[in-house]
């Protein structure tokens, strides 16, 4: 019947890369890119928005190397705002005033301790009604030694003597105080001795160290944040945070009650709107002229069930590729999230029309993952869950599958699984694999940046003799690679 005349769509293992006439050196091969009018990153790679995957310390992590983190939304409003904060303020060099976590001399030690954990700070200046500073007060990890309780006041325990500068000090110079003062921070000061801002050693080095993070005019590190299709309150409060990159999360964007409802969330900020998932022609079309970007993906994440679950989806080089084409007509970026396990499949997926890709499972198992490794018959993992599975959804996550919570004594409808992804350690090397992987596609095909990837790279169908041929066979691994492991 004509209903099964049906198009054919592929995914990775369908399809490689056709090797072309080149002069791209993978080293010189230049992975920067831009995922909205206002987000460039240096790499195109970005953290899925999972309670497994993306806190604030994968975040900051990733947005060093250059990449974006996306924090998920199974946390409550206040606490993404204490993330993106955090994010915000980790390599600041001059902290302005407005950011700068301070204690009052009457606080206790105690909430002042909890409050620095908070913030993520080791220290606070410390300011009277006026803002005038009186002092400074470090962490409890480099205070143990002094003799206050934690029901002192602060005025007990905070130095007094405190090295200040003037707020336009150049950072060499408040470096130098750092130095010759054996200190960590140089509260900024007007005329009047009122708090301007502050300085850090840690905001000073990690710059240095970090050449290549993705950062904002400001020099802080950039990051995204998920909001559900409703959520217009948080979607507001992570704006006025800072947050650079709002991500319309849901598993169905194309469903025409989120279309409006993000529209209306664009209306309402001034951080880019990134909205996703959608995996068809007809949805970039209705998305494509509101939206700052699109992120594409039904079905093919590691942890995702929806195929098997609902019956829909759409493999994903033919999804990515679909978009691409209308969205490329609007020059509106796409993001290819979900179903990368190789640094392969992300050139893959560049090269059928992402500008970047987003991943999960391929950075759940890092260091700076939230969770902590576990050990199963000798071998350690972390903990690794799709949104939509029963443990992530009991935890705020079943908006994104536009679902209600269920009624007393009724059940989920999970489309995800939760799961162990093997412990791979630092964010760092693993990301290093990943990039490298791409910039020697790139080589392959002869393209020198991105957007000429995404462009000139032309594709060949793999039959599944081509397909195993392509993996390690007919051998026995004796020694793991950085960058493989076995299916
Ligand atoms: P992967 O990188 O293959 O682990 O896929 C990660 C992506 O899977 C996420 O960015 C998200 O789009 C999707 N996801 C998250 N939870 C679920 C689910 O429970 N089905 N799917």
């Amino acid at each position: 019947s004509e209903k099964l005349e049906v198009p054919e769509a592929l995914t990775f293992d369908d399809v490689l890369l056709r090797p072309s006439e080149s002069r791209v050196e993978p080293d010189e091969a230049d992975v920067s890119t831009r995922i909205s009018p206002n987000v460039e990153l240096n790499v195109p790679v970005l953290s899925a928005a999972m309670d497994t995957v993306t806190e604030s310390g994968l975040a900051i992590a990733l947005a060093r190397e250059g990449g974006l983190g996306v924090l998920h939304r199974n946390m409550d409003v206040e606490e993404a705002v204490a993330a993106i904060e955090r994010v915000k303020r980790a390599d600041e060099m001059k902290i302005r005033r407005e950011n700068v976590v301070t204690a009052s001399p009457e606080q206790t030690v105690k909430e002042v301790d909890r409050m620095m954990d908070r913030a993520g700070v080791g220290g606070a200046p410390v300011v009277d009604d006026e803002d005038r500073v009186l002092g400074i007060i470090s962490g409890t990890d480099i205070r143990p030694y002094l003799e206050v309780g934690e029901h002192d006041e602060v005025r007990e325990a905070m130095t007094d003597e405190v090295i200040t500068a003037d707020e336009e000090v150049p950072p060499r110079d408040a470096l130098e105080l750092m130095y010759e003062h054996k200190i960590e921070r140089v509260p900024l000061v007007d005329d009047e001795n009122r708090l301007a801002g502050l300085v850090t050693m840690q905001g000073i080095l990690a710059r240095r160290e970090h050449e290549d993070a993705a950062r904002d005019e400001d020099g802080r590190l950039l990051v995204g944040v998920a909001v559900g299709p409703f959520e217009t309150d948080r979607a507001v409060a992570a704006d006025e945070a800072g947050a650079d990159a709002l991500f319309i999360d849901t598993a169905h964007a194309h469903n025409l009650n989120v279309v409006e409802s993000a529209r209306d969330i664009k209306e309402q900020v001034d951080a880019d709107v990134i909205v996703g998932n959608i995996g068809t022609r007809e949805a970039a079309e209705d998305l494509v002229d509101f939206a700052d970007g699109l992120k594409v993906g039904i079905g093919p994440g590691s942890i995702c069930t929806t195929r098997v679950v609902t019956g829909a989806g759409m493999p994903q080089v033919t999804a990515v590729s679909q978009v691409a084409d209308v969205a490329a007509e609007h020059d509106v970026p796409v993001i290819a999230d979900g179903g990368i396990r190789y640094s392969g499949d992300a050139a893959k997926a560049i090269a059928a029309g992402a500008d970047a890709v987003m991943l999960g499972s391929y950075f759940s198992g890092t260091d700076e993952a939230p969770g902590r490794v576990i050990t199963i018959q000798g071998k350690k993992y972390k903990q690794y869950r799709g949104m939509g599975s029963v443990g992530a959804m009991q935890s705020g996550g079943g908006e994104r599958y536009l679902k209600e919570e269920p009624e007393e004594g009724e059940e989920y409808v999970p489309e995800g699984v939760e799961a162990a992804t093997p412990y791979k350690g630092s964010l760092a090397s693993e990301l290093h694999q990943l990039v490298g992987g791409i910039q020697s596609g790139m080589g392959y095909v002869g393209a020198e940046t991105i957007p000429e990837f995404k462009t000139d790279a032309r594709f060949v169908r793999v039959s599944q003799a081509g397909q195993q041929e392509g993996h390690p066979h007919d051998v026995m691994i004796t020694d793991e690679a950085p960058n493989y492991k076995p299916q």
